[in-house]
């Protein structure tokens, strides 16, 4: 079951720029960052906000490590702005099998790894009315790394 809005994710050129931006405008701080190489990503999460399923809400700044990764040619294509929408559910593999049995494209076979050890998966955009929808089941709390 999706429970939350886990994350919105924001492709950008300059992560520290971004990041400078979202902390001088709406006081934002940086909860964690880390590079994600199968994904082609640096980034950030802020966390805004916790939730009633004892989960988070956060903004997930996106800066490219490589021109030809899924936010690269996003960017060179669209400019700045939101990149995807992420749900958080407790069980992905199981919500991602549900949804890929009402004829959506779930693009990974099993779920990946996302930020702070979380597991992932993404649903086509075109499937989707347009909008790139990612599912997430957050790390055990106690094995979660900041
Ligand atoms: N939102 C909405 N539509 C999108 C999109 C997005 N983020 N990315 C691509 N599309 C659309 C394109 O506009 C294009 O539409 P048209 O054919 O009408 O022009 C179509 O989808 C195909 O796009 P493409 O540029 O040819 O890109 P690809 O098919 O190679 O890749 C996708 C698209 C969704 C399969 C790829 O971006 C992907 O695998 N995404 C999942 C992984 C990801 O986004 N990782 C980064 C975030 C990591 C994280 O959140 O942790
Ligand atoms: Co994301």
């Amino acid at each position: 079951m999706l429970t939350r809005i886990d994350h919105i994710g924001i492709a950008c050129f300059d992560l520290d720029k971004t990041v400078e931006f979202y902390r001088a405008t709406y006081g934002f701080e940086v909860y964690h960052s880390e590079v994600n190489e199968e994904q082609g990503v640096r980034e950030a999460m802020l966390k805004v906000n916790e939730t009633s399923d004892g989960g988070a809400t956060y903004l997930q700044l996106l800066e490219p490590t490589r021109d030809d990764s899924a936010v690269g040619k996003w960017l060179a294509k669209n400019g700045e702005g939101v990149h995807h929408i992420a749900f958080g559910t407790a069980d992905v593999d199981t919500d991602a099998n549900d949804i890929k049995d009402k004829g959506v494209r779930v693009l990974y076979e099993e779920p990946r790894r996302g930020s702070m050890d979380s597991r992932i998966t993404f649903l086509h955009p075109k499937d989707c009315h347009g909008v790139l929808t990612e599912l997430v089941t957050a790390a055990p709390k106690d094995s979660a790394e900041h």
